[in-house]
C-alpha cells in the first residue's frame, strides 16, 4: 500500500511565495487523495504493488485496462507531487550553477530564454496540468507541458523540474492570476535538486 510521502519542509517554509494553507491542503488533501485513489485501483491487481510506481507509469499499456486510467491519474498525481515538493526549497531561487547552468545555456541559448519558454509552457497549459523541464530519450533537456496528472515518465522522459499549474496550487493566494504564481515560483526553485537529477541521469 502507498502512504502519503513526507514533505521535505514545513508547510509555511515557502512563504511568502506559496502560503502554508495552500501547501497543507495540497499535501494533506490533494496528494492524499491521489494516494488513496492509487491504492484503490491497485487493490484490484495487488501484484502491481510490488513494482515501483515509476515503472507502472512508464508502461501504462502494460497496466490492466480496468485500472489503467486510475493508475495514470492517481499514480501520476502521487509521483508528480513528490517531484514538485522536491523541486522547491525554502532557500531556493537564484540562478542555477555549474553543469546545469551550462546545459540550460547550450540548449536554450540563455537562462532568460529558458525561463521565458518554461513560463510560456506553464501559462499556456489550458485547464489543469504541469510544465516540465525534462531529460528526453536522447539526453537533451526539453520543456514540455502535460495535462491532468500525466507525467513525462510516460513518454520516456525524466523530469528535472515540474511546476503544478492546477488551480488548487495557487488559487487561494493568487486567485485567477496564474502568471503571478509562475513569476513568484522562481524564488523557490530548488536548483540543487535539479542539478542532482542531471548528475545522476546524464
Ligand atoms: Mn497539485
Amino acid at each position: 500500500m502507498y502512504s502519503l510521502p513526507r514533505m521535505p519542509y514545513e508547510y509555511g517554509a515557502l512563504e511568502p511565495y506559496i502560503e502554508a494553507q495552500i501547501m497543507e491542503l495540497h499535501h494533506a488533501k490533494h496528494q492524499q487523495a491521489y494516494v488513496n485513489g492509487l491504492n484503490t485501483a491497485l487493490e484490484k491487481h495487488p501484484a502491481l504493488f510490488d513494482k515501483p510506481l515509476v515503472e507502472l507509469l512508464k508502461n501504462l499499456d502494460a497496466i490492466p485496462e480496468d485500472i489503467r486510467t486510475a493508475v495514470r491519474n492517481h499514480g501520476g498525481g502521487v509521483l508528480n507531487h513528490t517531484d514538485f515538493w522536491n523541486a522547491m526549497a525554502p532557500k531556493g531561487g537564484g540562478l542555477p550553477k555549474g553543469p546545469l547552468a551550462e546545459l540550460l545555456k547550450r540548449q536554450f541559448e540563455s537562462f532568460d530564454n529558458f525561463k521565458q519558454l518554461f513560463e510560456a509552457a506553464a501559462k499556456n497549459r489550458f485547464g489543469s496540468g504541469w510544465a516540465w523541464l525534462s531529460i528526453d530519450t536522447k539526453g537533451d533537456l526539453v520543456i514540455s507541458s502535460t495535462a491532468n496528472q500525466d507525467t513525462p515518465h510516460s513518454i520516456g522522459h525524466i523530469p528535472v523540474l515540474g511546476l503544478d499549474v492546477w488551480e488548487h496550487a495557487y488559487y487561494l493566494q493568487y486567485f485567477n492570476r496564474r502568471p503571478d504564481y509562475i513569476t513568484a515560483w522562481w524564488n523557490i526553485v530548488n536548483w540543487n535538486k535539479a542539478q542532482e537529477i542531471i548528475e545522476t541521469t546524464l
